[in-house]
């Protein structure tokens, strides 16, 4: 036969081992909640860039018999992210999408779990290797949606460039402008590369459940994205940036705000905040954003990006700075 089931049939027995790339992301409009009893469908749209030089790289190789194995960066994964990952690697194979055990290596090129978004590269290169064992060609839009059951951000970074994310009954994201054809960039300014104490998950749950502030945080989020869509129609980027940083903070407010609270920042995060504002009052068009975590990202022009970092490296606190232009969406390197 020769439709393309059977001709991916084919070729599925014969893949063993895929290697794949994918890039970190950062919102410009948050995702912070989820909806109750879903498959991980989150309560907020969102809009990000994927980041170039924040990569993670996997390798899954494919075994008939054995249990499934899972290493990050060289070592053997702790309890919790191997069941993490042995639940997402059993999703797929409940769909019916592929069979065995596999290896999965995964290597990223920066802080994992430390607000850098480790989960959003891993789980979109996680989900690309495995569509190449998938007995079904998957389209983007179905990889995203897989992305997404893994964790979250993943499915932006499955599309990457700048990419929007409704919400909805089975959401996916969608490409809305290429990387190569975006002219801004984000500096990382990282403070602390500690292993955050409260995972996204944790704190977006934990949030839901008792921020007296949560349902105003989901109908703004709402708001902003929509807002962030023109402003991008626009190519406005003080709007884009003004708006980010608005969302940004009412995101940390909102988790601030939960019972117990939960505070993400360091006091270097907001001396940073201050250093971001005061290069803007003297003509520097630099906005700054903050995830589950210290460190500070700024977006800029491209052509903006070496003063930044330069300014930025010469903060008190300052751990690492990071420029990166736009990365694309995730990508296989090789396969055998
Ligand atoms: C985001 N974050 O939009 C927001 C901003 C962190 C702060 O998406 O539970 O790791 O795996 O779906 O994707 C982090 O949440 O959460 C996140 P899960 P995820 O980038």
């Amino acid at each position: 036969m020769r439709d393309g089931i059977s001709v991916r049939a084919g070729r599925y027995a014969v893949i063993k081992r895929v290697h794949t790339r994918a890039f970190s992301n950062i919102a410009l409009i948050k995702y912070w909640g989820k909806v109750p009893g879903g498959d991980n469908i989150p309560a907020t749209p969102s809009i990000s860039i994927a980041l170039r030089e924040l990569s993670t790289e996997t390798e899954v190789e494919r075994f008939d018999v054995g249990e499934d194995r899972v290493f990050i960066n060289g070592v053997k994964a702790t309890d919790k992210d191997t069941e993490r990952i042995t639940s997402y690697l059993d999703m797929w194979r409940e769909l019916e999408l592929i069979e065995g055990n596999y290896s999965i290596s995964s290597r990223a090129n920066f802080p994992i779990a430390a607000g850098l978004a480790s989960s959003a590269s891993g789980f979109a290169a996680l989900a690309k290797a495995l569509a190449e064992f998938s007995r079904i060609k998957l389209g983007k839009r179905k990889l995203s949606q897989l992305a997404r059951r893994g964790s979250g951000s993943a499915a932006r970074s499955v599309t990457g460039g700048l990419s929007a994310f409704p919400v909805g009954k089975d959401p996916a994201a969608r490409l809305l402008i290429d990387a190569r054809r975006l002219s801004y960039g984000m500096v990382a300014i990282t403070v602390d590369s500690a292993r955050k104490k409260i995972s996204s998950r944790e704190g977006m749950e934990h949030t839901r459940q008792t921020s007296p502030f949560y349902n105003k945080w989901i109908k703004l989020g709402a708001q902003d994205y929509k807002e962030m869509l023109r402003a991008i129609n626009l190519r406005n980027l003080t709007r884009i940036g003004e708006l980010m940083e608005s969302n940004t903070l009412a995101m940390h407010s909102c988790i601030m705000s939960a019972r117990p609270p939960i505070v993400y920042w360091s006091p270097a995060t907001i001396y940073i905040i201050q250093k971001v504002r005061s290069w803007r009052d003297e003509g520097l068009d630099v906005y700054f954003t903050i995830d589950a975590g210290a460190n500070v990202f700024v977006l800029c022009m491209k052509d903006d990006m070496d003063l930044v970092a330069s300014k930025a490296e010469k903060l008190q606190g300052v751990v690492k700075v990071i420029k990166s232009e736009p990365g694309g969406g995730a990508e296989v390197i090789s396969r055998q």
